[in-house]
């Protein structure tokens, strides 16, 4: 029996014993058992933050007690880095490299949370009356369900967790099915730490299953989710009910936009790493390359042949640059998405199926794939694969560039080359997207805020408003030197003002 859930400060079984094996990406072999939590349990986890939230066991704390707790945990991160990395890497397949690469990312967020939980945040405002004070302050906001993915599991759930906690904020935490190891490790080290019992909770299971509890129940203050456009479009629907407070990270179709000036030789091998890099399952992927007519045949050439080099493999695969798709649905969706760009119209100049290595074949590796002659209106231009596959389209002008990269649902990232820059500034500011870089692809630090405009969700992670998002704001006015507000005439007092 596998006791995997943590609920009101106990390591539990889920109530009916239920369990569900975690499959390596790699080779299929099954990487953990653990515990698939019921109604009940989500019921009880619930329950457990309301009641932890409501008796101040935590909300008592100073910010900065709350902060110190938060670089507690990220010391102990430290000490475990690598053996958490290693349960990243089993359960998505990727590199145990990049895996650590991951883990300090996460002890980057939690420290940044933790410095940034230690700063003052009361505030006073003027009001212009001697005798009045008023008051900002900030309160944790209440009970949070929050939902991770499977591409940066540990990475995309410290985002949430880090702040919730300097906030003061009671949660559960609900990992995707597909990953659900580096979940665990992290609830350990959180009651390591000395966090109270029933402010952290930890329920695994299938979206479709525990998560429905998690955004429907009235006792839920905020869903924190990062995954798909069509589950937050379900969590929003559920959030209505209850006018719940949302934050929402669901994805990009990210334009990556190269001009004939641009250092082609930096910026042909930053797009091949915007595209490829983790196979495509990046929500700021560069996969949609726009490049401007008079160098499509020398960049493109180029980068199909990069992409055609890259060396897929697994964890421990020493030569390998990059690694599989998540599961086997995941592989079936890519292919289709290729399948149906190139009924479409585009045309195939590299990948475009499952590796037929014999290494790879228990695993889900896609090989890198570029389709070339796309055109806006297509579907693979338009919607997100979260696979290896770059699609490219031609501009001529400058205000051609931006109307396409701003031709999307999606508003997550977007990258512009160019060595004129008062051109690229131009474009950085036109384009509606909530991180563009400017001769460069995919770098970000927690100091800095990171979201979607548009379809690509709500609200801010990391940065200053990404605790922001765990906080109420409450204005207090104080009058020192009370008297009659006189509005209404008092016959016994005499005419009003
Ligand atoms: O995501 P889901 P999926 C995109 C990417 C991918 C697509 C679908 O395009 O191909 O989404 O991926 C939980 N109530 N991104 O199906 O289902 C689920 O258990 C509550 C972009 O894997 O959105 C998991 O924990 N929760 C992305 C989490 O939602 C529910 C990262 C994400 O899974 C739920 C991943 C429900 N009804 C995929 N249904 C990004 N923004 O980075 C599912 N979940």
């Amino acid at each position: 029996m596998v006791a995997t859930l943590f609920i009101d400060g106990t390591w539990r079984q889920a109530s009916d014993g239920g369990a569900h094996d975690v499959h390596s990406p790699h080779d299929q072999r099954v990487v953990a058992t653990v515990s698939q939590a019921t109604n009940t349990d989500v019921l009880d986890a619930v329950a457990a933050a309301r009641a932890s939230f409501d008796s101040g066991v935590f909300t008592s704390w100073t910010f900065k007690e709350r902060s110190a707790l938060v670089a507690k945990i990220a010391d102990l991160l430290e000490r475990d880095a690598d053996l958490v990395a290693r349960k990243e890497s089993d359960d998505t397949g990727k590199r145990f490299i990049e895996a650590q690469y991951d883990i300090a990312d996460v002890i980057a967020t939690f420290r940044h949370f933790a410095n940034l939980g230690a700063k003052e945040r009361e505030r006073s405002v003027d009001v212009g009356l001697a005798h009045v004070t008023s008051r900002i302050v900030h309160e944790p906001l209440g009970v949070a369900s929050l939902i991770g993915p499977w591409n940066y599991p540990l990475l995309q759930i410290a985002w949430k967790v880090a702040p919730a906690l300097v906030a003061g904020c009671s949660f559960i935490v609900k990992p995707s099915e597909l990953t659900p190891q580096s979940a665990v490790a992290l609830m350990k080290i959180i009651e390591e730490a000395g966090t109270p019992k029933g402010v952290a909770n930890l329920i695994l299971g299938p979206g479709s299953v525990v998560g429905t509890p998690l955004i429907n129940d009235p006792r839920v203050d905020l869903v924190s989710f990062t995954g798909g456009l069509t589950t937050g479009q379900t969590i929003m629907t559920a959030a209505a009910k209850t006018i719940k407070k949302l934050a929402l990270e669901l994805g990009g179709k990210n334009p990556h936009i190269i001009f004939a000036d641009a250092d082609l030789d930096a910026a042909i091998d930053n797009a091949v790493t915007a595209a490829f890099l983790h196979s495509g399952q990046v929500c700021s992927a560069g996969t949609r390359l726009l490049v401007e007519r008079s160098i499509h045949d020398r960049v493109v050439n180029e980068i199909v042949r990069r992409a055609g080099q890259i060396r897929l493999g697994g964890p421990d695969d020493v030569m390998a640059e990059t690694g599989p798709l998540i599961s086997a649905a995941h592989l079936r969706n890519v292919t289709e998405y290729v399948e149906k760009g190139i009924a479409e119209g585009a045309t195939l100049l590299v990948g475009g199926k499952r590796s037929e290595a014999l290494e790879h074949e228990n695993g889900w590796y896609f090989l890198p794939t570029v389709l070339d002659n796309c055109v806006t209106t297509m579907n693979c231009v338009q919607e997100e694969s979260f696979g290896p596959v770059m699609t490219v389209e031609v501009f001529d002008t400058e205000a051609q560039a931006i109307a396409l990269g701003n031709d999307t649902v999606f508003g997550l990232s977007g990258g512009v080359w160019s060595s004129d820059s008062e051109k690229a500034a131009r474009v950085a500011g036109a384009l509606r997207h909530g991180t563009i870089w400017v001769n460069d692809f995919g770098p970000y630090r927690p100091q800095a805020e990171w979201g979607g405009y548009k379809q690509s969700g709500i609200g801010r992670e990391l940065g200053e408003h990404g605790l922001g998002e765990y906080l109420e704001i409450k204005h207090i006015w104080t009058n020192n030197s009370p008297s009659r507000s006189g509005w209404f005439s008092d016959p016994a007092q005499g005419e009003s003002q």
